[in-house]
């Protein structure tokens, strides 16, 4: 069972770092504007969640590891990432706010009609599955940080507020890399 798992965690790694070069920033705000020139770099090296971490926010049967978004300019737009535990039953993040940035959407990556991957605000929130964890990383599900009111330099840290329908509200200090 555990070596399935991490398995099909290797396999939607891969899938999400080869979609990541084909994703289409046209006609949209770009996930990380500020790294867009480095975006090769930056996946190079690319923080795989530490799950084994001491959880660094919890609420009721949730925690919240290893939280970190991307450098951005004033006015730029950044995306925030996380990894999130439950030990409880199925749940799901239904809002993030932040004041480092005009407005915060949870955004997941689709497939488009072209072929190409684009993101979107998620439908619902970002389900968290019973017993399980999700993980928000490039590529996949992110915090959107849409209009930076502030720079975000590598090392700075901000807060942001997480809202779960059933376990409620906890505050993450997010790291910039
Ligand atoms: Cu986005």
């Amino acid at each position: 069972m555990f070596r399935y798992i991490v398995s099909v965690l290797i396999m939607l790694t891969l899938v999400a770092c080869g979609n990541q070069s084909s994703m289409n920033h046209q006609g949209m705000h770009a996930e990380g504007e500020a790294g867009h020139g480095d975006m090769g770099n930056s996946l190079m090296s690319m923080p795989t969640p530490n799950t084994d971490a001491t959880p660094s926010a919890r609420t009721d049967g949730i925690g919240i590891r290893d939280p970190w978004a991307r450098m951005g300019m004033t006015g730029d737009n950044s995306a925030a990432y996380l990894y999130v535990t439950n030990d409880q039953g199925e749940d799901t993040l239904v809002q993030a706010t932040s004041s480092v940035a005009k407005s915060v959407e949870l955004h997941t990556v689709i497939k488009g009609d072209d072929g190409m991957m684009k993101m979107r605000p998620v439908d619902g929130g970002i389900p968290i599955p019973a017993q399980g964890n999700q993980t928000l990383k490039p590529g996949s599900y992110h915090i959107m940080l849409i209009g930076l009111t502030r720079d975000l330099k590598k090392g700075d840290t901000f807060e942001v507020q997480l809202t779960f329908k059933t376990a409620g509200s906890v505050t993450v200090t997010v790291e910039v890399r």
